[in-house]
């Protein structure tokens, strides 16, 4: 689980700097004939090739949705946040056939406007766990279990309230302008190997093959069909919407920000391998340990590259050029070498030529910077001092960065 995995230095694997292989990366822009791309449009042909390799190689297709999703109000209060915020929470259920699945979203908006900026991300153990507020339902679906947070049987409790309120902080996010729109990962999928049978999974009846989704590309369709509910909220901004996600869940919220751009802005903190991290650099994490720790997480086609790195189609500075033009923001820690923030620092570096094909400034930098020196102006990016986590710090980045690239959203 992601507290679990605060403090990890899995051992057995490469933290030494002189040991990365020598690499070549894929050529973001030289297409499969290898013809070069410079204009915007050879760009967008260029673009769906990688996305192609991305979706066959990495995350795995998502099949055909034949459903239908209805929302429900189930909470509303004027008053949350010591008044600072509108607070709802709205089941979506999503149903096929006589098969449905309830997935929950905890909506905070600022009461200060009429269609707000919306941060959308995953929490990693239900709603109630990123806020302390007392009335937000505990999550009814399945939680990892964690003796920290009193959860022994897969189900969560009053014992986890509150307890991931650090990597959320409201007030400050709200105070701003923005609002929040987060829900729990596993409503969508529980985060285990069970065969792609629970979850959302349960919706689909196509047969498998070995470029069917993973949990990463089901998450991340999640997004999606939170954003098809965002849409038609006239509370929210629709043009405004950032995903954002932290390890695991930014690994999602990259791949989101490929697959659906309707979201206006990417943030991936500390994502690592298979985000925002360059796997030929096989530094901490590797696709081979990935996929073995999380055979779920990726298609079958992905595990072909375990100790087979320098033979991936793409790589990850490649998935980071998928979200050109729209900003995005990538962020590491300096103690979680697990995630290789030089790997994450090179993966956005080396997605800057797809945004100069639009005229857009990348990092501005060719150096990785020193802690607590955010760079960048359409991919941003921080080294925060400290451990794998998502907290005040790395928001106030982001909120910066939603700030000046929306400038009509920030606070008046
Ligand atoms: C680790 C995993 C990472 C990252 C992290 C997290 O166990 O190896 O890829 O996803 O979990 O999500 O916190």
């Amino acid at each position: 689980t992601a507290t679990a995995s605060l403090n990890a230095q899995p051992e057995g694997a490469n933290y030494d700097e002189s040991k990365v292989p020598e690499y070549i990366l894929p050529a973001l822009l030289v297409g499969n004939d290898g013809s070069a791309v410079s204009g915007r449009q050879q760009w967008e042909r260029r673009r769906k090739e990688i996305y192609d390799l991305f979706e066959r190689e990495v995350y795995g297709a998502v099949p055909a949705w034949r459903g239908k999703i209805t929302a429900t109000e189930i909470s509303h209060r004027q008053d949350a946040l010591g008044g600072l915020a509108l607070r709802r929470e709205i089941r979506l259920r999503m149903q096929n056939g006589d098969k449905s699945r309830d997935v929950f979203l905890l909506l905070y908006l600022p009461r200060s406007r009429k269609a707000a900026p919306v941060f959308l991300g995953y929490n990693f153990s239900g709603n109630h766990t990123v806020t302390a507020e007392k009335d937000v339902h505990i999550s009814p679906s399945w939680v990892a279990n964690n003796k920290e947070l009193g959860i022994t049987d897969n189900r969560a409790t009053e014992a986890s309230r509150g307890s991931r309120a650090s990597a959320w902080p409201l007030q400050d996010i709200l105070s701003r302008g923005y609002g929040v729109a987060t829900l729990y990962y596993g409503d969508v999928d529980p985060d285990f190997d069970d065969g792609f049978k629970n979850g959302v999974h349960a919706l689909f009846d196509q047969p498998r093959d070995s470029a069917s989704w993973g949990s990463i590309a089901t998450w991340a369709w999640g997004l999606s069909r939170v954003m098809d509910y965002l849409e038609k909220d006239p509370a929210v901004n629709a043009k405004e919407v950032f995903v954002i996600g932290h390890s695991r869940l930014g690994k999602t919220a990259l791949w989101a920000g490929a697959s659906d751009r309707r979201f206006a802005m990417v943030i991936s903190n500390e994502s690592g391998c298979g985000g925002a991290a360059i796997s030929r650099r096989k530094f901490g994490e590797t696709v081979s340990r990935i996929n073995t720790s999380f055979p779920h997480w990726f298609c079958d086609n992905f595990k072909k590259y375990n100790d087979k790195e320098e033979t991936l189609p793409v790589d990850q500075h490649e998935l980071i050029a998928l979200i050109a033009p729209r900003p995005v923001y990538v962020a590491s820690a300096s103690e979680d070498l697990w995630s290789d923030p030089r790997g994450e620092f090179l993966g956005a570096k080396n997605a800057e030529p797809a945004y100069r094909l639009f005229g857009l400034r990348g990092l501005k930098t060719d150096e990785m910077p020193a802690p607590e020196h955010p760079v960048g102006d359409f991919i941003g990016y921080h080294l925060r001092t400290g451990k794998h986590d998502i907290t005040r710090y790395d928001w106030t980045q982001y909120l910066n960065f939603a700030d000046r690239h929306f400038p009509g959203s920030a606070a008046r």
